[in-house]
């Protein structure tokens, strides 16, 4: 069995110290020369096996210090080649390979996306270009050479700074490029073809000039723009923020068609998915201009967190995607609103990390082992190691989380690392102990937190109790108490913070109770009357909150909570609570419900409060969150169910209120994607939402909509609301969408999605036609995802069909796919991490389906692994 322990790591015997490369590409065969300068290691035995990994490659030459070597002195296969007595000294391994680029349907190393080379190393890619040490602790400098036809591929990029080019005979012409920065071969990168681009230049804060530009398909320069401003802005941010700046003289981004995943943080050379790259307002809606910024930002702050300090092997992945998805969102939160950004950063998390660490799938963002690691760039790994990243700079406060992060640049520079040494700085910076809360990258599980008060108004004291319960996940039986910083405050009846002279039995400061133990006993002395505890403010740690509070107590926090978060986490609790309680048979409290509407009109008519938030306050929890709660033996139709009837009894007596805003929400100003106008969007799409199921004039007024809208954002808003709740026009509406974007594949990409999640029965017969049409791209992974992703993870009751339709659907999928994409496949794979919560009859069937995908004899590794997990 190919299982890669954490604790087996070893650095490589050899060194590789600087790579030339020469590339001649070529339609069909693209033929790599390699001149790896390597030297053994101190300690190394002399003449020590040298294995080089390598996959797919064709041999044609092989030499050291330019003898060709006889055929015994080597040993090639399916993984790599070994040089058998390699010199004891330094020496040039020269090695000559043919690759496929064309047939290279995987999309990793080096491949066509429409006509293009490009490449995606990271993480096992650079193997499949030439017999290498490809594993992130080895790190050289890189000069690559490329020659192409200059008519196919009039553009040559490669990392780092242009060093020479010019024109040869037969119409080819060569680009010379070199990276001065030691980096992994994970983040070598290459892009060859016929290529627009915009360009514009930025200056750093101590004078160094970039030039910037982004390359794309011709025609699309102008939905650059965006891409453009969002990373001159991450640029300036990151020296603001972090004190850090650029360190080379161009940065180059290119947008491409087919990619496996989002973008690519390659030093010098970022590759994107085009649908993260290009917007226009026709097209692309707010949430595509901020995701757009976001990614940009993130792979842009990736050169500092990632490039410059790397990870020591793969185990270490959230070092640099959690600390970097951390940047990220911290630089959404400066750039737009700090509390939005905060809800919906939470609701991802929960939507995708917490399923996740509740499932099969469970593992700790720093992993121990792995089978395919393409398998643990997981919510884990980034959304949950971006939590245990903001969890420290909460403990530590901003200025010691700041200390922290300039002794690593100071101490790591140049580095391929560690969690263990990321903790350190942390720790020396502040003078501290890290060691519990190291737990929270080893252990997987959400923990559950626990919280009930009690008030003694004789003796004026306040008792918290709190404790902590992680259950247990797979191989990980036993779970440690971990540190849990609650951010809390105390609310008097007169909805003011309210203070107590003294406190005991805990770790209490200012406005935070640090959990340390399993559990604590709070006695706060002085407390004038009863509070209501507002508990966990802007979600402190990952944690499930249970707590005695009733829902008037709740419905008091949305009102008069000082913490934005949990004004709209209380709102939420309510409507969860009916939902649960419908769920399981009680009779509705209508009391709650009346109140919960109260609540919500109140909200809308808040003056105080921004649009952005009032779009996400006016909303029920999502359904899979309900069925989380339940725990077991859910049935997704009648959450669903049960959701919709609340929803028509919260807002159906709202729908006049509601109608009003809508109109007056409605704008004039040309399109810009700003705060302001983004935020008035959202609410008034959700306010057309809200009116399609709690109103019968709602479906007509979605289909009014659509059709006057004079941007995607609205337009689509529309076009999703008919089309997920299968109104009697979404099917029209859905024609004309195609019809008149046709052409354009990030629309249809959204035109997908929608067929895809809408609610009703015929869906998946829609699915399958949609698939089976000869005509459909069945490589491109944005193309699959929308379809059958959506489906898997965003049409929870079709999915789980209790027929057991929907899982076989996917299952079958996925064995096709896995044929030519293991990645795509594995990944949609993962919809099924809910199945051993589901009622027995969906349980089942779930299960059929895994049981008969398993009798697949050739499934990828990457299939196979999550499927092993999966039935445990
Ligand atoms: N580091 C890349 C992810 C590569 C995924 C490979 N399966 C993008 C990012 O996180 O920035
Ligand atoms: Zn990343």
């Amino acid at each position: 069995e190919h299982t890669i322990y954490l604790k087996d790591y070893a650095p490589t015997p050899y060194r590789i110290v600087s790579v030339d490369l020469d590339f001649k590409i070529a339609p069909d065969t693209t033929r790599v020369r390699a001149q790896l300068t390597i030297e053994p290691r101190e300690g190394t035995e002399p003449g020590a096996p040298l294995a080089l990994d390598g996959e797919e490659l064709k041999l044609e030459e092989i030499a050291i210090d330019g003898a060709p070597l006889v055929l015994s002195a080597y040993a090639a296969d399916a993984t790599g080649l070994t040089v058998i007595a390699p010199p004891a000294r330094r020496f040039v391994l020269e090695t000559l390979v043919s690759i496929t680029p064309e047939t290279n349907t995987k999309l990793m190393g080096l491949y066509r996306s429409s006509d293009v080379w490009c490449t995606q190393c990271e993480p096992e890619g650079f193997r499949r270009i030439t017999y290498y040490l490809d594993r992130p602790d080895v790190l050289a400098t890189f000069k690559v050479r490329m020659t192409a036809d200059e008519t196919l591929a009039p553009v040559l990029l490669a990392n780092g700074n242009l060093v020479a080019r010019g024109s040869l005979d037969n119409g080819q012409h060569f680009a010379v490029w070199e990276d001065p920065f030691p980096k992994p071969a994970y983040l070598f990168a290459l892009v060859a073809g016929d290529l627009g681009s915009i360009t514009d230049t930025y200056t750093t804060g101590s004078g160094r000039k970039v030039d910037l530009a982004i390359y794309c398909a011709h025609g699309k320069e102008e939905q650059c723009a965006w891409a453009m401003d969002s990373l001159k802005r991450s640029m300036a941010w990151d020296e603001k923020r972090f004190g850090r700046e650029y360190d080379l003289d161009v940065f180059n981004i290119v947008a491409v068609s087919d990619f496996n995943f989002g973008a690519m943080e390659n030093k010098g050379l970022n590759i994107f998915n085009d649908r993260l790259v290009f917007a226009k307002p026709e097209t692309a809606t707010d949430a595509d201009y901020e995701n757009i910024e976001r990614v940009i930002a993130h792979e842009y702050f990736h050169n500092w967190t990632g490039n410059r300090i790397t990870c020591r092997d793969w185990f270490q992945l959230c070092l640099k995607e959690g600390l970097t998805v951390y940047r990220d969102q911290e630089f959404t939160s400066d750039e737009r609103s700090r509390s939005v950004k905060r809800i919906s950063d939470v609701l991802t998390l929960r939507s995708a990390q917490f399923p996740e660490d509740a499932g099969p799938l469970a593992h700790p963002p720093r992993p121990d082992q792995y089978r395919e690691i393409n398998n643990f760039y997981t919510p884990t790994v980034y959304e949950k190691g971006a939590e245990v990243v903001r969890m420290l700079a909460t403990l530590l406060g901003e200025a010691g989380f700041r200390k922290g992060m300039d002794l690593y640049f100071e101490r790591h520079d140049g580095e391929a690392t560690t969690i263990e040494a990321f903790l350190k700085v942390f720790e020396d910076a502040n003078e501290v102990d890290l060691g519990q809360f190291k737990t929270w990258y080893l252990e997987a599980g959400t923990p559950k937190v626990t919280v009930s008060d009690t008030y003694d108004a004789e003796s004026q004291t306040y008792r918290l109790s709190i404790n902590q319960e992680t259950a247990p996940t797979p191989g990980q039986p036993e779970k440690a108490d971990r540190v849990i910083p609650v951010a809390f405050g105390l609310i008097g009846p007169n909805g003011s913070p309210m203070g107590w002279k003294g406190v005991s039995g805990g770790e209490v400061r200012e406005d935070m109770i640090v959990l340390r133990d399993k559990s604590a006993e709070m006695t706060f002395t002085g407390v004038a009357s009863k509070p209501v505890p507002s508990l966990l403010r802007g979600f402190s740690a990952p944690v499930n909150l249970a707590t005695n509070l009733t829902q008037n107590d709740r419905l008091f926090l949305a009102q008069h909570d000082s913490d934005p978060f949990n004004r709209w986490q209380a709102l939420q609790d309510v409507g969860l609570a009916l939902i649960v309680d419908a769920v399981a048979g009680n009779e509705a409290d209508e009391a709650a419900i009346l109140a919960l509407s109260a609540a919500m009109s109140d909200t809308l008519a808040n003056n105080s409060l921004d649009d952005a938030f009032k779009a996400l306050a006016l909303n029920l929890p999502d359904e899979q969150l309900v069925g989380r709660t339940i725990g077991k033996d859910v049935d997704p139709a009648a959450i669903h169910t049960a959701r919709k009837a609340l929803l028509k009894a919260v807002f159906g007596p709202l729908v006049d209120r509601m109608y009003t805003a809508y109109a007056t929400l409605a704008s004039e100003a040309p399109y810009a994607p700003t705060t302001e106008q983004t935020g008035r969007r959202a609410l008034r799409n959700r306010l057309m939402a809200l009116m399609v199921t709690a109103s019968p004039n709602g479906p007509a007024l979605a289909a009014d909509q659509y059709r006057h809208a004079t941007n995607m954002t609205d337009r689509f808003a529309a076009l999703v609301a008919a089309g997920v709740a299968w109104t009697a026009d979404a099917a029209a509406l859905l024609a004309d969408f195609r019809l008149r974007f046709a052409g354009d594949p990030l629309v249809f990409d959204k035109w997908l999605a929608v067929n895809a999640r809408a609610e009703d029965e015929g869906v998946l017969s829609r699915i399958e036609i949609i698939l089976d049409d000869p005509a459909f791209p069945k490589n491109n992974p944005n193309r699959l995802r929308s379809l059958v992703g959506s489906f898997a993870m965003g049409n929870p009751v079709q999915f789980t069909r209790a027929d057991g339709a929907g899982f076989r659907f996917v299952t079958q999928f996925v064995a096709d796919v896995d044929t030519r994409n293991p990645q795509v496949a594995a990944r949609v794979l993962t919809g099924f991490r809910i199945w051993p919560m589901l009622e027995a009859t969906r349980r089942e069937a779930a299960r059929e389906a895994l049981v008969t995908l398993k009798e697949n004899e050739n499934l990828s590794r990457n299939t196979s692994d999550i499927l092993a997990r999966m039935l445990g």
